[in-house]
């Protein structure tokens, strides 16, 4: 049996889910794993709050609970808001777990026996008041580029640029120039590794060629090595005599819960989780802003230690999400969330819409809502839902919901049945190349086909061919029902349900849905419209509250 772990880019727990994170990494992973599971591969989904860094230790500080009770609560809550929406993982679980900790702890102890790890002494920003080494966002001033004031100095929210030195620099808790001091830091050598990851990079995989091509081009302008110590109370201790109350940079340890976590799910199954890890096909669904962490630093700590563990096979990485053609930032309040979000439609409008906007490329998406009206009206409900209940709704009306027999089959009707025959090769061949949104346009494709065919068999007249559409249109149905399981769950299980199947929708065979096999004599359940419409006046509304 084939094997696939997926994953996607683990959350900071540290503040509420929006729709930006969810387009271009849950949902694409989500959809992804359901598409595998239904063609036989024993695919999990592993994921976990990233629970380190300094702007969570920061905030907890500022709402005044200890960092394990902030990323406690943040946890429960992203994972709740992912479930209503209806991303299935296997496993949801922290980078602060003691499995996690333990796990980078030891990474951390092969890496320095294999040499790559070196100690060197830096100056950082130090508080006296405040008696704290003061890393990344603890430090605020100007940014020396573009001058914007407030500035973190890991990153100028202003301009993108991650400053070289901050002007005017303040300690963001007292606000009191810092005083520099010496510390000892532990750093990764990257350096070791540019001839296996151009090797890595170089051959024919599985891996987008455009994030290949600029990743190449950073290694050629060089690598730096990562200062991998950070002098604060919160993340995984340091395993060392000498680094006392040093802790590791969020970057070493978070995608090491990739595999941590994998591990215990795995575990937890009684399944050899190393040895599933390397028979597997990996997948790290990523946004684009964290490529460089996921194909050097990621590839080159597995590489590292050896390929214990082995490398991705797949870094799908998609754009960033705009919201009304704007970019969405949190701290300027220009944003959905997922919770908000699912409270006014459901969560399959929302996965519907985001799957149809969201190439496998790195361009940026737009979420926008009187497009979000129209795609829904016309092409979910207008194209797939119209036909589901047009379908159905007329077997029930003429036959009370029994399949009669097919007779000989004219023209439309072999092109019909041609077309159930063709859809799952073709959608296949999408998913397997990640263009997610290509294979939910060809199940629109199909399904306005068979409202032609509908249209033209006119089967209200009661003429010869009546049989033979309602047999084929109820068959075309169901392989709608399965192909859209893995992009709107909910809907798929519904039109499962008025079908008067039996099992689940999630349990078919993915290729069964090019098979004809509900016979005649087959009873259809409970027919019902399976969607409501999107009002403009709705819309209108939640422009209105963007101030639009
Ligand atoms: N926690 C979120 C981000 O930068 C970060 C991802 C970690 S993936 C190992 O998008
Ligand atoms: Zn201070």
């Amino acid at each position: 049996m084939k094997r696939a772990i997926i994953t996607s880019a683990l959350p900071y727990a540290n503040g509420e889910i929006h729709l930006g994170h969810v387009a271009s990494t849950y949902l694409p992973a989500d959809i992804t794993t359901r598409f595998l599971k239904m063609t036989g591969t024993e695919a999990y989904y592993i994921c976990a709050s990233d629970d380190y860094g300094t702007p969570i230790l920061i905030q907890a500080e500022k709402e005044k609970k200890t960092p394990e009770e902030y990323v406690k609560f943040w946890n429960k809550r992203d994972y709740d808001d992912f479930t209503a929406f209806g991303i299935d993982f296997d496993l949801f679980y922290r980078t602060s777990s003691p499995e996690n900790i333990a796990f980078v702890q030891e990474t951390f102890k092969k890496l320095m026996q294999n040499g790559h790890i070196y100690e060197q002494e830096i100056i950082q920003f130090y508080c006296k008041f405040d008696k704290k080494f003061l890393p990344d966002r603890y430090v605020i001033g100007r940014c020396p580029y573009c001058k914007a004031e407030e500035q973190y100095s890991d990153l100028c929210e202003k301009c993108g640029r991650v400053p070289e030195e901050i002007e005017e620099p303040k300690c963001s808790i007292c606000k009191n120039p810092p005083t520099k001091e010496k510390t000892k830091h532990y750093f990764f050598k990257l350096t070791n590794f540019v001839a296996e990851l151009n090797q890595w990079l170089d051959a024919d995989s599985h891996l987008q060629k455009d994030v290949k091509k600029y990743v190449q081009n950073w290694i050629k302008d060089g690598l730096v090595d990562w200062d991998i110590t950070r002098d604060i109370s919160w993340g995984v201790p340091i395993p060392l005599d000498a680094a006392k109350g040093q802790v590791f940079y969020g970057w070493f340890d978070n995608h090491l819960a990739y595999i941590s976590t994998a591990l215990k799910f795995l575990e937890g199954k009684g399944l050899d989780g190393k040895e599933f890890w390397n028979s597997a096909d990996s997948y790290h669904f990523i946004g684009k802003d964290i490529v460089y962490h996921h194909y050097l630093f990621l590839p080159a700590m597995r590489i590292g230690i050896k390929k214990e563990f082995k490398l991705p096979d797949y870094i799908p990485t998609r754009g960033h999400l705009m919201l009304q053609s704007k970019k969405i930032s949190k701290s300027r309040n220009w944003y959905i969330g997922l919770k908000d979000f699912l409270q006014l439609y459901p969560a399959d409008y929302l996965r519907f819409y985001l799957t149809m906007i969201t190439p496998y490329s790195q361009d940026d998406l737009n979420f926008d809502w009187d497009e979000f009206a129209a795609r829904i009206n016309s092409e979910l409900i207008g194209n797939i839902g119209n036909f589901v209940n047009r379908a159905l709704g007329f077997t029930k009306k003429s036959t009370g919901g029994t399949i009669p027999s097919a007779d000989i089959l004219d023209s439309a009707d072999t092109e019909a049945q041609d077309k159930i025959k063709k859809l799952a090769g073709d959608l296949t061949l999408l998913m397997e190349e990640n263009h997610l949104d290509r294979a939910l346009k060809k199940i629109i494709e199909f399904s306005a086909h068979f409202n032609q065919y509908f249209q033209k068999k006119e089967p209200w007249k009661g003429g010869s061919g009546t049989n033979n559409c309602i047999f084929i249109s109820v068959n075309a149905v169901r392989s709608i029902a399965i192909s859209l399981y893995p992009f709107l769950p909910e809907s798929s299980q519904k039109i499962w349900t008025q079908l008067g199947m039996q099992g689940k929708a999630s349990e078919q065979k993915w290729e069964s849905m090019s098979e004809i096999l509900i016979e005649k004599g087959h009873a259809l359940g409970e027919v019902s419209p399976l969607f409501k419409k999107v009002e403009p006046a709705d819309i209108q509304a939640q422009k209105s509250k963007l101030g639009q």
